[in-house]
């Protein structure tokens, strides 16, 4: 590989006339921008402990009343992008937020996409376009781009769940904004009911919903029977993983990233090949190790921990008597749309 010339080569005079007129030298900065063979992350393997951050958590239960915060969120940052950056990866954000008993979180609806992995208590829900959706351990709650949301609590311990947003990626995109709305109105029915079962599609009138977004619960329960189920069904060397999907499509739930459970037999390795999108893996149920390069990371219920994109990633489930389940969010729905999504042996 030739050596391309630095700015340090060019006569300072040169360099300042060049700036004077917003003009950069591109062969300085090129092999930055395009490294050979593989991008260079600022992407971090990171993990966060939850045990270690819940009393902190709590700690802003206390020091911050929600009418002062909105959304009490300590947001899990990647240190490799700056923690101001707040970003886990290029395109997710991920925060554990905390509802106390009694409190709300007021409606508002903006550009970015969220979910919410609810990981611990119970008697909490939001509400996304008018859809009460009860929070419960494990449990996948979809707030899309665009639809009303907030948060109350009739329950009588701390709530808390992980955020997942694709935040940093509309942010760049200069398209983050939010409006904020009245309480909702909430609506009868349950779209977690109307789609109870594979295969079988609500079709009032001859027409099926045609919707962007029908289903926006996705039941653990659900989740970890299709999971057992599946496990039956499949070799003991085929990972057994589910998708979150639109269920009238068959598509990912969402447009920019993708959301899946893992389940991992007693004692089982599995090995993860490299591919273009960032990930994230936050444990539901067991314990498990996360193998990212050089870095192993131990996580317990709750615990979570990110890879960079282009890495293979080896997870293994230390119980050799329970299987582990483990949820994963990654960047592939924006990968494929921008046609650089990639697998390397
Ligand atoms: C948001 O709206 C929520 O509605 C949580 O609970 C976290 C982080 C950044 C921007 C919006 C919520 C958020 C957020």
């Amino acid at each position: 590989m030739n050596d391309l010339g630095r700015l340090e080569d060019l006569p300072p005079d040169y360099v300042a006339a060049l700036r004077a007129q917003n003009l950069v030298p591109l062969w300085p900065s090129l092999r930055a921008v395009l490294p050979p063979i593989k991008p260079l992350p600022q992407t971090r393997a990171t993990y966060w402990s939850y045990a270690s951050l819940r009393p902190l958590l709590l700690q802003a239960g206390a020091l911050t009343p929600i009418e002062k915060a909105e959304r009490r969120v300590l947001v899990l940052a990647n240190p490799g992008h700056g923690l101001e950056k707040m970003q886990a990866s290029p395109a997710i954000y991920l925060g554990m937020q905390l509802l106390l008993p009694g409190e709300w979180a007021p409606s508002h609806r903006h550009t970015p996409n969220a979910v919410r992995m609810i990981v611990e208590g119970e008697g909490a829900y939001t509400t996304v376009d008018g859809e009460k959706l009860p929070m419960s351990r494990g449990d996948l709650i979809l707030t899309p781009t665009g639809l009303w949301h907030e948060h109350g609590h009739d329950g009588d311990q701390p709530v808390v769940w992980l955020d997942v947003l694709d935040l940093p990626l509309v942010h760049y995109l200069e398209a983050s904004y939010h409006i904020n709305g009245a309480r909702q109105t909430v609506k009868p029915g349950a779209a977690d009911r109307r789609y109870a079962r594979g295969g079988m599609l609500p079709t009032p009138g001859f027409q099926r919903a045609g919707s962007a977004y029908p289903m926006l619960r996705y039941p653990w329960v659900e989740a970890r029977a299709a999971l057992l189920s599946l496990a039956g069904e499949l070799a003991a060397d085929e990972p057994v993983q589910i998708s979150y999907v639109n269920p009238e499509t068959g598509g990912f739930a969402q447009n920019i990233l993708a959301f899946y459970a893992l389940m991992l037999r007693p004692g089982q390795t599995l090995q993860l090949p490299a591919r273009s999108p960032s990930c994230v893996f936050h444990v539901i149920e067991g314990d498990a190790t996360v193998q990212v390069n050089d870095q192993r990371f131990t996580l317990a219920p709750a615990d979570t921990c990110c890879a960079p994109g282009y890495t293979p990633v080896m997870l293994v489930n230390l119980s050799s008597d329970k299987p582990a389940f483990v949820f994963m969010a990654d960047e592939t729905p924006l990968h494929q749309k921008l046609g650089v999504y990639e697998t390397r042996d």
